[in-house]
């Protein structure tokens, strides 16, 4: 009886408690927050400063995708990233606002994604609930608890490559009130490529694990790729204007000297965090980390950014320019005065030291050796690793007819370049092959290594057949 009369009251209830639960937000007091859509930039752009005096509930929605795309001039990479580009795009949200995310990881995607925002308190950073497979889209919601400049980044499995081929970007907590007033703000983001092969050697790069392992890049990069803050992507301001800098660092390995040419920080939000230093001329970005970076412009002319370990800045990328236009003050920065010769005391000329030769070869082994690494700097983007070629751009080098039944033409292909239409193997190409800047050696070398292998059999090119063809034309 006693359990007949609960079932009744069970059958009674339960729904009208399943609508009370449903009805019931899941968080009490962000009801009635105000609703806004996230304005999301990508760098160097940054959202506008947030006016608002009290928190919102900040929509952000955010597509992952896997694309081809410029690393640097002739060379291309497949970066995956949040937004379509790299950095992912800038969000910038106040201390107190619930941010409602949404990860949609695009349906020709190859692998699962998701999203651990450092500004976030919980497990993951938000990573445990924006796991997202291909084609699937993903919420969750989290209160900016902390103010600061925040990183974002990927951390599905394997973590350090879906860092490597660009997946982060920034999230800017203000706090309340806000950061002082400036004229310009800009998002300037460090990161490192590891490509198979060295720094500007063309073609698709595939990622390198191995050199990853090493934390040795070929690439280290502001805002994605060598070249995204300079000539024509330069930044801009005038004389008498401040500027702020939204810097981070997506790693996924290396720590940022981050330092500009020809200015010292006024003011540098430490770490991105609450405590400010002043005055400083070179200020650490952790892998993972950032720092907001204050300062006014006394003088024109460009401003170069660097990561001050100074090999990264001028061999693998980190360069970047903020152009200042306006009028100079001589008494800040006078130009150059005075150039005339100097010599020291009993030195009747400046002497340069002569560039080293490259290698001579003394045998028929050492010629392949250094063949090969001629090859691997200066064919193997276009004629690939086993000079296979690639169907309809670049023809084979591995059993070509065309290479083989004439081996001294080769010699001019490679001295003269190639274009127009030729037929290898039966098939047709009609690319253009660029005039290689190699000495006789190098010619003769390469040409042997290729003649020689992937199943050739094609002799021995000398040096002196080289020149030969150097003096003939
Ligand atoms: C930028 C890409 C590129 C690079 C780098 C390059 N080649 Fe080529 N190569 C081509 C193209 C494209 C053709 C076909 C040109 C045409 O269609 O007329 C070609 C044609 C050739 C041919 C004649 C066709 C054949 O398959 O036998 C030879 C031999 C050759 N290349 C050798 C080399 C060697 C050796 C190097 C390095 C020293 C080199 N190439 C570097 C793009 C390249
Ligand atoms: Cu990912």
């Amino acid at each position: 009886m006693m359990e007949l009369k609960i079932k009744i009251a069970l059958k009674f209830f339960l729904p009208v408690i399943l609508i009370i639960l449903v009805l019931t937000p899941a968080v009490a007091d962000t009801d009635d927050l105000p609703v806004e859509q996230a304005v999301l930039t990508m760098a160097p752009q940054v959202p506008p400063p947030i006016d608002r005096d009290h928190p919102a509930k900040v929509i952000v929605s955010v597509d992952t995708t896997e694309q081809i795309g410029r690393l640097a001039d002739g060379v291309e990479y497949v970066f995956w990233t949040f937004g379509g580009s790299v950095p992912g795009p800038f969000i910038r949200v106040r201390k107190g606002d619930l941010v409602e995310f949404h990860l949609n990881n695009r349906p020709d995607s190859k692998m699962p994604h998701n999203i651990d925002l450092h500004a976030v308190t919980g497990p993951g950073g938000g990573a445990t609930s924006s796991f997202t497979a291909p084609g699937h889209t993903t919420q969750f919601s989290f209160t900016a608890l902390n103010p600061g400049l925040y990183v974002y980044h990927c951390a599905t499995a394997p973590v350090g490559m879906h860092i490597a081929n660009g997946m982060y970007g920034l999230i800017l907590v203000e706090p309340e009130g806000g950061y002082p007033e400036v004229d310009r703000e800009f998002y300037i983001m460090q990161s490192e490529f590891y490509t198979k092969g060295d720094f500007g050697d063309e073609g698709l790069r595939p990622f390198d694990m191995e050199e990853a392992l090493a934390e040795n890049p070929d690439y280290v990069v502001f805002n994605g790729s060598v070249g995204a803050l300079q000539g024509d992507n330069s930044i801009h301001a005038e004389v008498g204007e401040t500027v702020r800098l939204y810097v981070g660092n997506g790693g996924p390995n290396l720590v940022s000297s981050f330092h500009v040419i020809g200015e010292i920080f006024d003011t540098v939000y430490v770490e991105g965090g609450s405590l400010v230093n002043h005055n400083v001329q070179s200020t650490l970005v952790p892998a993972g980390g950032s720092a907001i970076v204050d300062f006014k412009l006394e003088a024109p002319g460009d401003l170069h950014l660097v990561d001050h370990s100074i090999f990264r800045a001028f061999n693998k990328g980190a360069l970047g320019t903020i152009s200042v236009g306006g009028a100079a003050d001589k008494v800040v920065y006078s130009g150059q005065q005075y150039e005339g010769i100097y010599l020291p005391e009993g030195q009747a000329e400046q002497v340069v030291s002569n560039v080293p030769a490259s290698p001579v070869a003394t045998s028929q082994e050492e010629r392949m050796l250094f063949g090969q690494r001629v090859y691997e700097r200066n064919c193997m983007a276009c004629h690939q690793s086993q000079g296979q070629g690639l169907p309809g751009a670049f023809p084979p080098l591995a059993e070509s007819d065309y290479l083989l039944d004439d081996t001294d033409r080769a010699i001019d292909v490679l001295l003269d370049g190639l274009a127009g239409e030729i037929t290898v193997n039966g098939v047709t190409y009609n690319g253009v092959m660029p005039a290689t800047r190699l000495t006789d050696e190098e010619v003769a070398n390469v040409l042997t290594y290729v003649l020689n292998s992937w199943g050739n059999e094609g002799g021995v090119i000398e040096p002196a057949d080289v020149a030969g063809h150097r003096a003939a034309n």
